[in-house]
């Protein structure tokens, strides 16, 4: 056996010796040599690209070696792993985030200073791992680097698409998608595994055998079409640790075995297009958020995905174990969303037609190893396959989905006899007009633990979508957990002067606070320190400054950094309400003019009246999203009259940077004042970009929803600005819409009149978004909220003031973001990713 007691002390001093990244003359040396020989370049011309390739490969040595230690330690202690399957890592760039975690970025960026290049040009060079939309693959980013960190031994499995999310431009004010190919550059992150291969079926047909050894009929699926599922391995080094895990992303290869029979009648095109059909499997990431469009090509990611993904994890348990019922203790798969559902299938057709299990023995297995997070009660993202499709696609899956339906309604009917239209709403199947099935009551009834993303969340999907299963299996099945951010990359990569002032007053210089985020609460002793208030408004102008750069590079716009930074970021969604914030923005253009015709002066205005503000909007917008395209289009044609209005200096100034991405984020939200979470109250699970605001010390204006409602109970009612009906509020209202019609507020007229009349160019382009609102119900509520909408924005600025070195701002404005931050500790991934182990994985840290 191996002695895996490694003195850890030792380990340490070793590990400094070794590494590269520790030491600059070995640093140097490494790079040299990447350069010449994976680049078979020379130092003489080694652009910064080339810089970028050199050093990240210097880097990944060092990760290298703890990764294989890593997996090493895990195998021999073979302990319970995690497995966190998700459609999407939306991880942005890995090169500063392994400086950070390695805590090697002054030595590196020194030594890449001795090379003649600057450290922040060559991190320019990445392109972003843009693997996800928005909130839920970020989420998934921010759980691998915490399981890491906190010394899990833990996977993420996912897909290794070709193209990420599309590129955003913007022309003429409109959004324009263009492919994202992020791989035009070979990849120094990721390692492939191309000795690893695995097959997977589709379509074909399903027969019945006579098995000879038990006696017993057997199910048996001949697929008609394989295709290979080879790996793509990016380590995950965690902080403060050597514990680096790893992320496995699947790519789609044809195989070998060529279809003879076409190949021999002389149809060689026909049989290599096959192949080629191969490829295509994992190109392209679904550039939806929160909707979902049944494409075959995307169920067929999600099976090829999830069937490699349990080969993978059966084939490790398979190496030291051979009882079944051990597998939960050794296993917990957690489903990120309704996407990997199909994986409880897969296990249970592992087991009952591969391995031989009983059905009821092979299902209490899969029930313990499964767990389901849900993210959004919203109607139209809940997944819902069709029957035919399934069918088709995976034969013998459809089979097992009726049988599990078919248990799951005897035992409802078992607890709830006669009871004929709970059977109807809690089947799996959904008999409409499409046969289908749906996704999240599969996933509900094979796993043990159900959990939402927010307290408020948690508790809507108990009362509403998922009431009747609250019934059936008891509230026990159902648990919170608040969504996390990490902390390594949203205050120390994104925001250095921040994170240092605070290691520095937290007397803590190796920044233990970034693992121990209740470390910030002692900020709360400087609330009243002068200096220090001081010192804080001057990083944050710092980093205005580094935005107000951004936004002058990417829309050619001129944005002080003295006024307030009123931010919405996000993906587009009229749940969001985007349109909410454009109509206050236009509604304060409006009377800013009423009051420069009155004769008012700018600095009168300023005083008195309206504040100095920037809004400042990004995010993409689902290509099909027509409405969501409007309210772009909307808010470009406002800033193209805005910022061009000679009288009104810098009053007013209206943005949209395209193409809003983690780099940009990374930026954008150390350089907020304000910043914008303002759902229709019960409608946005969690958010967790409110989260990484208040880190870095931006004040919010939100609706009482998702983690706004914890965030305010951490940090208190005066540190947030909260506005607008509740949740509670929402059915009723709306049904007063329906039914007696939609009501709009003078104020919001006043917007309206201004659009039809070709303000903002021609009003028959913003005539749906609109009509939607004051003829088709307002269902967001717009109408109902915006009032207060305004009244939260006028109470704000009082306390923001003239901004930076304004008494008043100092006073009141600063001690707010202070406040803020101290009380941000609860919002750590890594305490998510702690209740998830305790809760519902059952599983400790492993320390390395
Ligand atoms: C989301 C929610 O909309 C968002 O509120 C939440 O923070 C996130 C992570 O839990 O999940 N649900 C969803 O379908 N998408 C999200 O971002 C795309």
């Amino acid at each position: 056996p191996l002695n895996h007691s490694v003195n850890s002390t030792n380990y340490e001093e070793k590990k400094m010796e070794n590494s590269a990244v520790y030491n600059k003359d070995k640093f140097e040396e490494s790079f040299v040599r990447h350069v010449e020989s994976d680049l078979a370049r020379n130092m003489f011309n080694c652009d910064d690209l080339g810089a970028y390739q050199a050093a990240s490969n210097a880097i990944r040595d060092s990760v290298l070696v703890d990764w294989a230690n890593t997996q090493q330690q895990q195998t021999i202690h073979d302990g319970k792993r995690v497995y966190y399957l998700s459609l999407e890592f939306l991880m942005g760039r890995a090169m500063d985030n392994a400086l950070i975690n390695l805590d090697a970025r002054d030595q590196v960026a020194e030594a890449i200073g001795n090379l003649g290049f600057n450290l922040e040009d060559v991190l320019e060079q990445e392109p972003d791992a843009a693997l996800g939309n928005g909130g839920l693959g970020r989420l998934a980013a921010c759980f691998v680097d915490s399981m890491s960190s906190r010394n899990y031994s833990a996977w993420g499995y996912g897909l290794n698409y070709q193209y990420g999310i599309f590129k955003q431009e913007i022309i003429d004010g409109y959004q324009v998608e263009t492919p994202d190919y992020w791989l035009k550059y070979s990849n120094p992150w990721e390692v492939m595994r191309s000795e690893i291969q695995i097959p997977v079926d589709f379509y074909g047909y399903v027969y019945e055998h006579y098995d000879t050894n038990t006696g017993k009929p057997k199910k048996i699926w001949q697929g008609g079409e394989r295709v290979i599922a080879v790996p793509a391995d990016f380590p995950i080094p965690g902080f403060n640790t050597t514990n680096t895990n790893n992320l496995r992303l699947w790519n789609a290869k044809p195989t070998m075995e060529f279809d003879f029979s076409k190949f021999n009648n002389g149809d060689y095109q026909q049989s290599v297009a096959a192949q080629q059909r191969a490829e295509a499997l994992t190109s392209v990431l679904y550039p939806n958020d929160n909707f979902e469009k049944g494409k075959e090509l995307r169920l067929r990611q999600q099976y090829f995905w999830v069937a490699a993904s349990l080969h993978d994890i059966i084939r490790r348990y398979k190496k030291n174990h051979k009882d079944w019922d051990n597998l939960s203790n050794q296993v917990a798969i957690q489903l990120n969303d309704t996407h990997p559902t199909l994986a409880i299938v897969e296990l249970q057709r592992i087991l009952v037609d591969l391995e031989g299990l009983e059905w009821n023995a092979a299902w209490k297995i899969v029930q313990r190893v499964f767990a389901y997070t849900n993210h959004t009660v919203m109607t139209e993202a809940l997944e819902k396959w069709p029957v035919d499709l399934v069918g088709r696609l995976i034969p013998r899956h459809l089979e097992i989905i009726y049988e599990i339906n078919y248990f799951f309604l005897k035992d409802v009917e078992a607890k709830f006899p006669g009871d004929r239209d709970l059977l109807s709403r809690v089947s799996i199947i959904e008999e409409g007009q499409v046969k289908s099935v749906r996704m999240a009551y599969l996933a509900i009834v094979g796993s043990h633990k159900v959990n939402g993303v927010a307290e408020l969340h948690s508790e809507l999907i108990k009362t509403t979508i998922f009431k009747d299963f609250v019934k059936i299996f008891g509230p026990e099945r159902f648990t919170n957990v608040t969504n996390g951010i990490t902390p390594r990359r949203w205050l120390r990569q994104a925001n250095p002067k921040l994170a240092k002032l605070i290691s520095e007053k937290l007397n803590d210089p190796k920044y233990e606070y970034l693992t121990h985020l209740g470390n910030l609460k002692k900020l709360e002793n400087f609330v009243n320190d002068e200096a220090f208030l001081k010192e804080w408004d001057d990083i944050k102008f710092d980093n205005k400054r580094k935005l107000a750069a951004l936004i002058k590079e990417t829309t050619g716009v001129e944005v002080d950094p003295n006024v307030l930074f009123d931010i919405q970021v996000k993906r587009i969604h009229e749940y969001k309400r985007q349109q909410l914030n454009i109509f206050a923005v236009i509604y304060r253009y409006l009377h800013i003019k009423k009051l420069l015709a009155e004769g008012l002066s700018v600095q009168e205005i300023a005083e008195k009246h309206y504040i100095p503000k920037a809004s400042i909007f990004g995010g993409k917008a689902a290509p099909g999203y027509y409405m969501a395209k409007i309210i772009i289009h909307l808010i470009n044609t406002v800033g193209e009259v805005v910022n061009n209005d000679p009288e009104i200096g810098n009053l007013l100034k209206v943005v949209f940077i395209p193409d809003y991405n983690v780099s940009k984020a990374e930026i954008i939200i150390p350089g907020s004042d304000l910043s914008n979470h303002i759902s229709t109250a019960g409608t946005e699970a969690s958010g967790t970009s409110n989260m990484k605001f208040a880190l870095n010390g931006g004040l919010i204006i939100g609706t009482v929803d998702g983690a706004n409602v914890e965030i305010t109970r951490e940090i208190g009612e005066e540190n947030i600005f909260l506005f607008g009906n509740l949740a509670e509020s929402v059915d009723e209202l709306r049904h007063k819409h329906y039914y007696e019609g939609v009501k709009i507020p003078e104020s919001m007229q006043e917007v309206f009149n201004a659009i039809d009349t070709g303000m903002f160019g021609l009003p028959e382009e913003f005539k749906s978004l609109l009509d939607s609102i004051r003829y088709h119900s307002d269902y967001y509520l717009a109408t109902d909220d915006f009032d207060l909408f305004l009244d939260a924005h006028k109470k704000l600025e009082k306390m923001f003031g003239l901004g930076s070195g304004d008494p008043t701002h100092l006073r009141e404005w600063v001690p707010k973001s202070v406040l803020s931050v101290a009380n941000m500790g609860f919002f750590s991934s890594d305490r998510c990713i702690d209740e998830y182990a305790e809760n519902i994985w059952d599983v400790e840290p492993l320390n390395v």
